[in-house]
C-alpha cells in the first residue's frame, strides 16, 4: 500500500463505517414493530394461564343470538356434538327428534309428545369420556307448558344424580364423572310437550 492510496482506503473505509451504520439503523428500524408485537403478545398470553391459542383471552359475548353456539359454555368443549341420541320416551314428530337436541342450532328442538315430567332423553358419548358438567335449554311454548324446571342425570346406568336446574334459557351445571351413555330425565316441568332445544355434556 502506497501513501498515494491511503486517503483513498481511509475515505473508503470511512464510507463503509457510515454505510454499516445506516444499515444498522434501518435493521433497528425495521425491527421495531417486531418487538413491539412480541412484546404485546407477551403481555396477552403471560396475564394467566388461560388464553386460547390465539393469545387473546377467552372472552363471551353473543348473550343468546338464535343459530349460534351456547354462549355461558363458548370456553367449554361441548361433547354433545359428536354424541348421538339412542332413546327418547317420545318424539313429537321427525322435526322434534331426539337429534334436534344435539345438533348445535339454537333454531331446532326435541319435543316430546306430552310426556311432561316422565320426558327422558339418552345421549351415547361413544366411549366412556370425563364428564364435566351439562348445560341445558329447555323448550317452552307460548302458553307456559314443555318448560323444565329441573332434571336427573344417570350415567351408564347409575343412580341418578340431582336434580339440576333447568329453565328458560340456557342453565348449566357442573359435575364430575366418567361415561358414555348419559339417561336426563325430566324432573319437574310445567307439563306438555317436554323437551330441549339442546342439552350440551361437557367434558374432555
Ligand atoms: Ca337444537
Amino acid at each position: 500500500m502506497t501513501d498515494h492510496e491511503r486517503p483513498d482506503v481511509a475515505a473508503s473505509s470511512q464510507d463503509g463505517r457510515k454505510g454499516n451504520l445506516l444499515l444498522l439503523g434501518a435493521i433497528g428500524f425495521l425491527l421495531i414493530p417486531v418487538v413491539i408485537g412480541w412484546a404485546m403478545a407477551n403481555r396477552d398470553s403471560g396475564s394467566d394461564g388461560d388464553t386460547s391459542e390465539s393469545g387473546m383471552d377467552v372472552v363471551v359475548t353473543n348473550a343468546d343470538v338464535p343459530g349460534t353456539a351456547a354462549p355461558a359454555s363458548a370456553s367449554r368443549n361441548n361433547l354433545s356434538l359428536a354424541a348421538t341420541v339412542i332413546e327418547t320416551s317420545s318424539d313429537f314428530n321427525a322435526d322434534f327428534a331426539g337429534a334436534k337436541a344435539v345438533d348445535g342450532s339454537l333454531s331446532t328442538e326435541w319435543s316430546s309428545m306430552g310426556d311432561g315430567d316422565d320426558a327422558y332423553i339418552v345421549i351415547d358419548l361413544g366411549t366412556a369420556t370425563e364428564i364435566t358438567g351439562i348445560g341445558f335449554r329447555t323448550r317452552e311454548m307460548s302458553d307456559g307448558t314443555s318448560v323444565t324446571n329441573s332434571y336427573t342425570v344417570s350415567i351408564d346406568g347409575a343412580d341418578p344424580i340431582g336434580p339440576f336446574d333447568a329453565g328458560i334459557g340456557l342453565v348449566v351445571s357442573d359435575l364430575a364423572a366418567i361415561g358414555q351413555v348419559v339417561w336426563i330425565d325430566m324432573h319437574t316441568t310445567t307439563g306438555g310437550n317436554t323437551g330441549a332445544v339442546e342439552i350440551e355434556i361437557y367434558g374432555s
